[in-house]
């Protein structure tokens, strides 16, 4: 995936981090329910240290209800880790996080003093968005690109008592391994260039097939379920009349109107990854297998 995470950028995230975490009493960590693996970023876990976690599995609404279930099990049985799955669709599911924090404090309850949040994730799991529904006003920008500069946000909620602050910096999605950027890329983590959009969509095609054929059928009408990934495009495109002169399938249309419509969610709830999944790791071919062959 052509995206450069630059060494410098990341220290300078990790610095300021450290250094605001010494206030915090609690990390709120916002993931992308459909891909919770692969939106973690190992800094929270590392910087966190004993402070209390919830791991908010955000944007539900887009996810497989049946896998969110399985990562809420696997998240709760961490060392004092708090999961649960939201949407801000739901505003008032979100209003409840003050209370769940204070919950988890409980040598703060009766405290007048404010507990301090910081809400931590990689860029588009949706921090701006609840923090501005815990806000009740528009305070952080929202659905903006992957951007580097960006202003610090710290809101005190009046009424509960806790100041709520954006981490600093920027938090780079995992790149490690060939599926975490796909999974980044088809969910819209990551902005993928028009050069990979069609093998983005390729991916998304070749997991929807194994994992929810069902769905494609069903949204785009199709009486048989493709053979292939290349297949799911082509019966795409020609269903919505994606063709170039000569009756031959735009490609590059199709993994468009794919890819926009799984982010929407308008193929149907999916998840990409369960935490049986997740971690494989996809082989990847060097050319000295190609020569033993
Ligand atoms: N469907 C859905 N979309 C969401 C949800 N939360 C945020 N979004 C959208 O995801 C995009 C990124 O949200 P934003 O708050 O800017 O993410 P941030 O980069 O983590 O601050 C925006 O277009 C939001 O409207 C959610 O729970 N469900
Ligand atoms: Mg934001």
């Amino acid at each position: 995936m052509a995206v450069n995470w630059y060494p410098g950028h990341m220290r300078k995230a990790r610095k300021q981090i450290k250094e605001r975490m010494e206030q915090i009493d609690l990390v709120v960590e916002v993931l992308d329910a459909r891909i919770p693996f692969s939106s973690e970023n190992p800094l929270v876990a590392e910087l966190r240290g004993n402070k209390p976690c919830i791991t908010m599995l955000n944007k539900s609404d887009l996810a497989d209800p049946t896998v969110t279930k399985q990562w809420l099990n696997y998240f709760n049985k961490q060392e004092g880790v708090t999961a649960i799955a939201s949407t801000t669709q739901q505003k008032g599911q979100i209003k409840k996080l003050p209370d769940l924090c204070r919950k988890l404090l409980p040598n703060r309850r009766y405290s007048e003093l404010p507990i301090h949040i910081m809400i931590m994730g990689i860029p588009n799991a949706g921090k701006s968005t609840i923090i501005n529904v815990l806000a009740g006003k528009t305070i952080a920008q929202t659905g903006d690109e992957a951007a580097v500069t960006r202003q610090l946000q710290r809101v005190r909620l009046m009424d509960s008592g806790v100041v709520l602050s954006d981490s600093p910096g920027m938090l780079w999605p995992k790149m490690g391994n060939n599926n975490f950027g796909y999974r980044l890329a088809v969910t819209g983590a990551v902005k993928s260039t028009a050069m990979d959009y069609q093998d983005v969509a390729l991916f998304a095609a070749g997991e929807l097939l194994s994992l929810y054929p069902n769905l494609l059928m069903e949204r785009y009408k199709l009486k048989e379920l493709p053979k292939d990934d290349i297949g799911v495009l082509e019966a795409i495109g020609r269903k919505r009349s994606c063709l170039r002169p000569g009756g031959v399938v735009d490609m590059y249309k199709a993994s468009e109107i794919f890819l926009n419509e799984i982010r929407q969610g308008t193929v149907g709830r999916i998840s990409l990854e369960s935490p049986e999944t997740a971690f494989i790791v996809e082989e990847v071919q060097s050319p000295e297998d190609e020569k033993l062959r």
